[in-house]
């Protein structure tokens, strides 16, 4: 079965074609021929996966999802939240992201944190979401070159490795994305 995964981020997309790519067929907007500046303008994680998958459902009429990340820093009220991706700038530089982050949480003691993903699908016109999340903690300076985003500086509870350190294997086992992904899998797979 094919489904467009509504993202131009070639990271997560690889990350969801370790977790469903042996039952799934995922296909980018991209592969598509479809090159629009996909709308993210909403205020919840929820209201982004949505539009996402809803501008696709629009544009194509066939079953597509969308996923919207956010890492949620209990210090600073949850920020940087639904705007992880333009932190420090416009520009999404990761880099960036996280020197501010760093920066912000400099002298803090509680560094506790967590990834929050929202997956939204839909078939047929139904829309179905699928939430998964990973408790850690903000390390003081970025650590290991696997993963993407604020991956160097994320401690998951219980490793002493941030997730740029795990495999994409070990990262997928326990991140919130691979836990979204495998409810909408498991979703998908009894469908069929
Ligand atoms: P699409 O909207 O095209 O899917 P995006 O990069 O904009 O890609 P999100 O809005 O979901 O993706 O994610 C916001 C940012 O959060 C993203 O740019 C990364 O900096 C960060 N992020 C998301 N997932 C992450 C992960 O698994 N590990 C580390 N950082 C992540």
């Amino acid at each position: 079965m094919d489904i467009i995964f509504a993202t131009s981020n070639s990271h997560k997309l690889n990350e969801a074609r370790g977790i469903i790519g042996d039952s799934f067929s995922l296909v980018t907007p991209l592969e598509l021929g479809i090159t629009d500046d996909i709308p993210e303008e909403e205020e919840t994680l929820e209201g982004n996966a949505l539009s996402k998958a809803q501008y696709l459902w629009n544009r194509c009429g066939r079953g597509c999802f969308a996923d919207d990340t956010g890492l949620e820093v209990e210090a600073l009220g949850g920020a940087p939240g639904v705007r992880s991706a333009r932190y420090a700038s416009d520009e999404c530089d990761s880099r960036r992201n996280m020197q501010k982050l760093i920066k912000e949480l400099n002298g803090i003691q509680n560094r506790k944190a967590r990834f929050r993903t929202v997956v939204a699908l839909i078939i047929d016109g139904k829309v179905t979401l699928f939430e998964g999340e990973l408790n850690g903690s903000i390390t003081e300076t970025p650590s290991g070159s696997g993963g993407f985003g604020y991956d160097p500086i994320f401690l998951p509870d219980g490793y002493t490795k941030t997730l740029a350190e795990l495999t994409s294997a070990e990262k997928n086992i326990i991140s919130h994305r691979g836990i979204a992904m495998r409810k909408l899998s498991d979703f998908l797979k009894s469908m069929l």
